[in-house]
């Protein structure tokens, strides 16, 4: 299947531009905006780039809803300089899919209308504090897991973006450690907070990879373009042998009764997430899809006047400059 899907996104393009290019990409070198490319690999980057910056920019709501009711001044900074960096990191992913020829309102209208997507794990809820620990130790340790190794990515401007939003969001996943962390030695009350926030976020964070490598239909094509350096189970494998001990060191239970470390295969074993689910969330039905893209359309309904007042202010601006000219 996945020979296939490379040849029919292949063929499209001149056979000795492609073979120049591949050669490109095994040895290492970067692509650039204005080199060649082939029409299927800017594709998949304006989509992986785009679907990466719309998470970041719908991964504010969850955590944003909970800024007013942090329980310490404390941990309200932290979790405002938090969500104002994803905000950040959103961003720089649209101006590194802009290079590609695609203007960021086009990118945010195809998300607004459901033609885009954002990542599963934003439409679950987060019903009370300890979620947002669990948010930065869980979700922020599955991003950082996928995002380290993008840093060598081939295309140039995703690449520098995610050496960027990598060193931000290793302190994400710290100052989560350490919220959870304070619940699940806080008092019996706080404790099973902790672990009913790891029940509930756990097969949610191992979504965040995609689908088993049976069913991932862009990895093959992706990874021979080093646009993706691992396959999605390679990732979830490695999540799960980093995440365990530290629940174990928490003193929390991970929610898998076949969890176990296989001394053979130098990982632990896990149960793989309800598939069924995971697909369900992508085609919009979770439990939050129908809230966060509302929310997603009142933001940018509410800028539309910010907007007309500076394409209003850039298009004086450019006349005045005729004018003088
Ligand atoms: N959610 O063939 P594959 C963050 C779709 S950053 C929704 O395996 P691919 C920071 C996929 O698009 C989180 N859809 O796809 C933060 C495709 O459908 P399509 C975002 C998913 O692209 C923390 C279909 O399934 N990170 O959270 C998901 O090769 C805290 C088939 O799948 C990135 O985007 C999913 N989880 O691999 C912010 C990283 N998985 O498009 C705030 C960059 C798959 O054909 C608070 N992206 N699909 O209709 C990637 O590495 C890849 O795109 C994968 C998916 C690994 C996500």
């Amino acid at each position: 299947m996945y020979a296939q899907m490379i040849k029919s996104e292949a063929t499209q393009d001149d056979p000795e531009k492609l073979a120049a290019f591949q050669a490109r990409i095994d040895a290492g070198e970067k692509i650039e905006p204005k080199d060649w490319m082939p029409e299927g690999y800017r594709k998949t980057l304006i989509r992986q780039i785009g679907q990466h910056a719309h998470s970041e920019i719908v991964g504010q709501l969850p955590e944003g809803n909970w800024i007013t009711r942090a329980p310490t001044l404390e941990r309200k900074a932290i979790l405002l300089a938090k969500v104002q960096d994803e905000a950040g990191h959103g961003l720089y992913l649209y101006c590194a899919a802009e290079t590609l020829g695609v203007s960021r309102d086009e990118i945010t209208e195809m998300l607004l209308d459901g033609r885009m997507k954002y990542s599963s794990i934003f439409n679950y809820p987060t019903l009370n504090w300890a979620d947002i620990g669990a948010v930065g130790w869980l979700v922020d340790g599955a991003a950082i897991m996928n995002q380290v190794p993008l840093q060598r990515t081939s295309f140039g401007p995703y690449s520098r973006a995610m050496i960027r939003i990598c060193k931000e969001e290793s302190f994400h996943q710290r100052q989560g450690y350490d919220a959870i962390r304070k619940m699940a030695e806080g008092t019996p009350a706080q404790k099973k907070m902790a672990q009913d926030a790891l029940n509930r976020l756990w097969y949610p964070s191992l979504m965040m990879f995609g689908p088993s490598d049976k069913d991932s239909v862009h990895s093959a094509q992706s990874m021979a373009w080093k646009i993706k350096m691992n396959t999605n189970d390679e990732l979830r494998q490695k999540f799960v042998d980093q995440t365990v001990p530290q629940a174990e060191y928490l003193g929390l239970t991970v929610p898998d009764p076949d969890l176990k470390w296989n001394e053979e295969r130098g990982h632990y074993d896990y149960s793989d997430p309800d598939w069924s689910e995971f697909f369900d969330v992508i085609k919009g039905n979770g439990p939050c899809n129908v809230d966060r893209l509302a929310a997603r359309n009142k933001a940018w309904d509410d800028g539309e006047w910010v907007r007309d007042g500076l394409l209003a202010h850039a298009k004086k601006k450019a006349a005045r400059k005729v004018a003088a000219e």
